[in-house]
């Protein structure tokens, strides 16, 4: 019989990778989507016709219940969630009711339903926030410097609590920033690397063409999501739930990253970067580095991608992405 997991999220740039890896162990792979006006299915349209995908939302307690039901599946991992930090001080109560409160109710949905399924949750280095110990290990205290920070502590703390008090299998990964090729466009990897590549094959207007950034001097332990899924995996194949920090143990400044991706495409970032206060955070969280020592001893997990390597993967394919369009939408 094949192994049966449900991936909330599997639209994003995570759910697609784990759908894709659990494919290739032979796992039956199911997604939940939400309703929306047009199908963005983009990141999973390679093996659309692999997995099933099952209508839910996270704040709708009965069609996750139903799904649990009708899947039955050994494993959950809770991927979805409003995960883009500057939209949550615009969107508070929203961030808090998916990225927080959608925790407890796939929670609650496994409790009632499928008691005996692994659960995993998609927690943050957001968490820490405000520095108060380097590297950041699984000890390191909290103080989330964002709402959708706070929201990720409260999913982080009741998957524990649903751990100790009803004896779920419930695992939680403390997962640093990690990028790809599919990463969304508003994060600052994917904005810095799609927006060398625009600019070097002219679609910026302007004399000089620019891209307005915020605060260069931040720091992030930044790794490849293909790497990331699979310490997810590992996570509920042990033979005790538990909460590990996955990261690459090194840090980089945005400007650095700005450096390397247009380097990459011959340019010199100077003369098209801006600083635009619209980007500025109201609160921001300024060093991350994560220890991922726990994760490599328990689990043998360590990343197999290094940050220049990424960043050159990322621009190179935004470069081919972007030749390969039609005019008319670029
Ligand atoms: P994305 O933003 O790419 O994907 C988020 C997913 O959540 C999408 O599939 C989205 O669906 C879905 N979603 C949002 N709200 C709901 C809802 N109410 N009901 C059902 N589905 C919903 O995020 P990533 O793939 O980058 O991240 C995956 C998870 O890991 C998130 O929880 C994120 O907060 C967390 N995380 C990410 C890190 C990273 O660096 N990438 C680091 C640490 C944690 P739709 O397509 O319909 O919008
Ligand atoms: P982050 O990622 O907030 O760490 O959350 P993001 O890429 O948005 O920001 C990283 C850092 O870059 C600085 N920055 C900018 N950020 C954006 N988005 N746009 C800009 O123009 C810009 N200029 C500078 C930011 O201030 C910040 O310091 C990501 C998400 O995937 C979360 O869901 C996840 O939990 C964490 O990573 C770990």
């Amino acid at each position: 019989m094949k192994r049966r997991a449900l991936i909330t999220g599997i639209t994003g740039q995570d759910g697609s990778y784990l759908a894709e890896f659990l494919l290739a162990k032979g796992y039956e792979v199911h997604g939940m989507v939400r309703r929306s006006s047009e199908e963005k299915f983009e990141r999973i349209a390679h093996i659309r016709d692999r997995i099933t995908l099952h209508q839910g939302d996270l704040l709708d307690q009965f069609s996750l219940a139903s799904l649990l039901r009708i899947i039955d599946p050994q494993e959950v991992y809770n991927l979805a969630a409003q995960s883009f930090v500057p939209t949550s001080w615009n969107q508070p109560v929203l961030t808090g009711e998916f990225t927080a409160l959608g925790v407890t109710k796939v929670l609650e949905a496994i409790r009632h339903t499928a008691p005996g399924a692994r659960f995993y949750q998609a927690s943050s280095s957001e968490m820490f926030g405000r520095v108060l110990e380097t590297p950041q290990t699984e000890q390191t205290p909290f103080y989330p410097r964002s709402p959708y920070g706070v929201a990720k502590a409260y999913g982080h703390f009741i998957t524990i609590n649903y751990r100790e008090s009803f004896g779920l299998f419930a695992s939680s990964g403390i997962l640093f920033n990690h990028e790809s090729p599919r990463r969304g466009l508003e994060f600052v990897t994917r904005k810095v690397t799609h927006g060398a590549a625009r600019i070097k094959l002219g679609l910026e207007r302007g004399p000089v063409a620019k891209l307005g950034l915020g605060n260069l001097d931040a720091r992030r332990d930044w790794g490849f999501a293909g790497d990331y899924v699979e310490a997810m995996w590992l996570m509920l194949q042990q033979e005790k739930a538990d909460d590990y920090v996955i990261a690459t143990n090194e840090t980089h400044t945005v400007q650095e990253l700005v450096e390397i991706a247009f380097a990459r495409v011959g340019l010199d970032w100077k003369e098209h970067v801006t600083i635009d206060p619209a980007f500025i955070r109201p609160a921001e969280v300024d060093l991350l580095i994560g220890d991922p020592s726990k994760a490599k001893k328990k689990l043998g997990w360590q990343p197999k991608v290094g940050f220049r390597e990424l960043v050159h993967m990322m621009v190179d394919a935004d470069l081919e992405r972007l030749k390969r369009l039609p005019e008319a939408s670029l």
